[in-house]
Parts: structure tokens; C-alpha cells; sequence
């Protein structure tokens, strides 16, 4: 019988703060479903992270947190690749070749950059600017194929796309053209405070973002401050933000469909209705939240995770560095 071919998987989040829900139900949900059936590779992006000033004690911390919170969330490291991104320093070894396949000109028009460089006026370095071939260089080493990730970062892979199938029309198959895959329900989870702003974990306003690490009360009174309207009924309507993206949080962290949900609430309050949210959304994070608590417990055994998975990315990363090195005209 034939196999089915397995998909190459590439992602990573950024250690830069808490994760939120958004992260949760946009990104790592899918990378937990995907790990079953196929070739997937998850990272811990540090580099990234250093676009923004970091304090380097909180670095440290947040990186292992992050490691030990993929798998609390289900990634398991006898499944995945697991690794932290500075351990392999192919990723910035081609990020390097990238950069002189890329153009200012597409770089400026990242949506990313354009905020991120607003928000930080005072500090819009380099780096910042070509954060996106650094991921391109993330994705294309492992010649991944699909790379599940939150609506705000298809940008960021249509720019990959167009960087491999350039520097492939010059020299050839090299890398392999990846597509984006978003989840259903939870690809864009909004702000709780401003629900036409997708929820970010640098918000300045502390009931925007329920955050994977909050604890039960936090939740409760985060969701009953959540915007919505005026109108009093439960409906996924475009004009109704608030609501809808209540009605999506209840959906991805419940399994409920929209259609089920808005007939339960009909003729009912946004009272109930935050309250059962909140509580659906307390009891989805309870069981990840003490698995990541008692991982935390045990640093040798992290440490021996990373280094493994570090290994065993860095096997895979260096046969196409060495390739792309061998196709630009290095020595080897
Ligand atoms: P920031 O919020 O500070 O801009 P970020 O959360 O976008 O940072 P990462 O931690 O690297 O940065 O994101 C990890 C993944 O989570 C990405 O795939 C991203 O698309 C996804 N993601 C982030 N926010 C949301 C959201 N509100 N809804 C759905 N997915 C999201
Ligand atoms: N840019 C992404 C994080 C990221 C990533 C990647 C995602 C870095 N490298 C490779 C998918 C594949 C973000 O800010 N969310």
C-alpha cells in the first residue's frame, strides 16, 4: 500500500512575553493536532524576540517557560522536533543569504514592521526590518511545506514564498514553496477591550488579553468588562464584534458550533453568556496550566529536551545550508 506523504510542519512563537488565548486557539491548537500525522518542527524563536529591547534575566526565563508551555499545550517532544532557535545557528547563517535576496522595497510594506515600528518609534532597528527573512530562513531550512500560524502572519509567508521561488529561478529546486494553514474558528481572536484589534500580547491595557497563565478570577473579570454593544443579543454578526468574537473564543475552546450557541443564548443577556464563556474558557486552561506548573518543576529534564531537539534540528538545518552554500559558490 502507498503511504501517504507526511507534511513537513515548521512554527515557532516568540518568547517575549505570557502567550494569550489568541496565540493558543490561532497557532499552537493546530500544531498539537498536526503533530499526529505528520513531520513537524517546533521552535522556541529567541532571535526574534531580540527586535524588541529584552531583559536579558527575563529572556532566559521566558524562553524556558515557553518550552515547557508547548508542552503543557500537547506538543510531545517524541512526536515534534522541539528546539530553541538560537541553538541552531543555521537560522541565522541563511537568513544572512536571504537578506541578499530580498528587496527594501517588499520589507517595507510588512504590515508588522509598519506597526511594530510605531509602537517602538524609539528603536526601529535592522533587525526589525528584516525580521521576515530571518523567518523565511526558519521555514525554509527544514524545507517545510505548511505552516500553521494566525492570520497576521500570512504576510510574513507570502514573503517566503516569493524569496524561495526567487532565489530557486536562479538556482534551481533548493527550497520548498510553503503555504499557510489557518485554523477555523480561532485564526484572528480579538482584543477584549477593542474588538476590531486582533488580542496582543503587548497590550497596554491589561483586560485586552486573557493570558494562557491567568488565574481563574482574572479570567472571570476580564470577560465581564469584554466589549460588545448595546443590542443585547447573542448573534455572530460582523457588526457586532464584541459578540462574535465571544461567540468564536466559546466555540474554539468548546467545540460548540456558532449556530448552536447564538440558539442557546436567544432571549438572554451578554451577563450569562460572559459568564458561561468564562467559565468554558477557565476549565479549557486548567489541565495545561498545572502540566506546565509541574514541568517548570523539573529543569533538568527541560534542558535535556532542548538539547535533543537542538540536535536533531540542527541535522536537518545544516544539509540545506550546506546545499545553498554549495548553489551560491562557497567553498565547502
Ligand atoms: P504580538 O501580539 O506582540 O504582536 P504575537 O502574539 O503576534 O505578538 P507570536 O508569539 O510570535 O507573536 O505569535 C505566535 C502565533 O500566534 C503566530 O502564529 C500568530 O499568528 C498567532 N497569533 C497571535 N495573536 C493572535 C490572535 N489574536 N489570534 C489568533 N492567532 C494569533
Ligand atoms: N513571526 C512569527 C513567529 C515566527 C514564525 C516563524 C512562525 C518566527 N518564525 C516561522 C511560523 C514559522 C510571529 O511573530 N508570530
Amino acid at each position: 500500500m502507498e503511504e501517504k506523504k507526511r507534511n513537513i510542519i515548521f512554527s515557532g512563537a516568540q518568547p517575549t512575553s505570557e502567550l494569550t488565548l489568541g496565540n493558543y486557539l490561532g497557532a499552537i491548537k493546530n500544531w498539537v493536532a498536526l503533530q499526529e500525522e505528520n513531520d513537524c518542527i517546533f521552535s522556541v524563536v529567541d532571535m526574534h524576540a531580540l527586535t524588541v529591547r529584552q531583559d536579558p534575566k527575563k529572556l532566559r526565563e521566558r524562553i524556558i517557560e515557553l518550552l515547557a508551555l508547548y508542552m503543557a499545550c500537547g506538543i510531545d517532544p517524541n512526536k515534534s522536533v522541539l528546539f530553541v532557535q538560537s541553538h541552531v545557528s543555521a537560522h541565522a547563517e541563511l537568513a544572512w543569504i536571504l537578506n541578499c535576496f530580498t528587496y527594501m522595497g517588499e520589507l517595507s510594506r510588512m504590515t508588522q514592521f509598519k506597526d511594530k515600528s510605531q509602537k517602538h518609534a524609539d528603536n526601529i532597528n535592522a533587525g526589525l526590518f528584516t525580521y521576515p527573512v530571518l523567518m523565511a530562513a526558519d521555514i525554509l531550512l527544514y524545507q517545510a511545506n505548511l505552516i500553521p500560524v494566525g492570520v497576521d502572519q500570512m504576510q510574513h509567508i507570502e514573503i517566503t514564498r516569493d524569496i524561495a521561488q526567487r532565489f530557486n529561478a536562479i538556482y534551481g529546486d533548493v527550497f520548498t514553496i510553503p503555504e499557510g494553514y489557518l485554523s477555523k474558528t480561532g485564526a484572528k481572536i480579538m482584543s477584549l477591550a477593542e474588538p476590531t484589534k486582533k488580542m496582543s500580547k503587548s497590550d497596554d491595557n491589561a483586560n485586552a488579553t486573557i493570558f494562557l497563565t491567568d488565574e481563574p478570577d482574572a479570567i472571570v473579570r476580564k470577560l465581564k468588562r469584554a466589549v460588545t454593544d448595546s443590542e443585547a443579543l447573542v448573534a455572530y454578526r460582523e457588526d457586532k464584534p464584541g459578540v462574535m468574537n465571544l461567540i468564536n473564543i466559546l466555540s474554539a475552546v468548546t467545540g460548540e458550533g456558532v449556530e448552536s450557541i447564538e440558539a442557546r443564548f436567544a432571549g438572554r443577556g451578554y451577563g450569562d453568556f460572559k459568564a458561561e464563556v468564562a467559565q468554558a474558557v477557565v476549565e479549557f486552561l486548567r489541565p495545561m496550566q498545572e502540566k506546565r506548573k509541574a514541568l517548570l518543576q523539573d529543569r533538568a529534564y527541560l534542558e535535556q529536551i532542548y538539547r535533543e531537539g537542538a540536535e536533531k534540528a540542527r541535522a536537518r538545518a545544516d544539509r540545506t545550508l550546506r546545499k545553498v552554500y554549495k548553489k551560491v559558490g562557497f567553498v565547502l
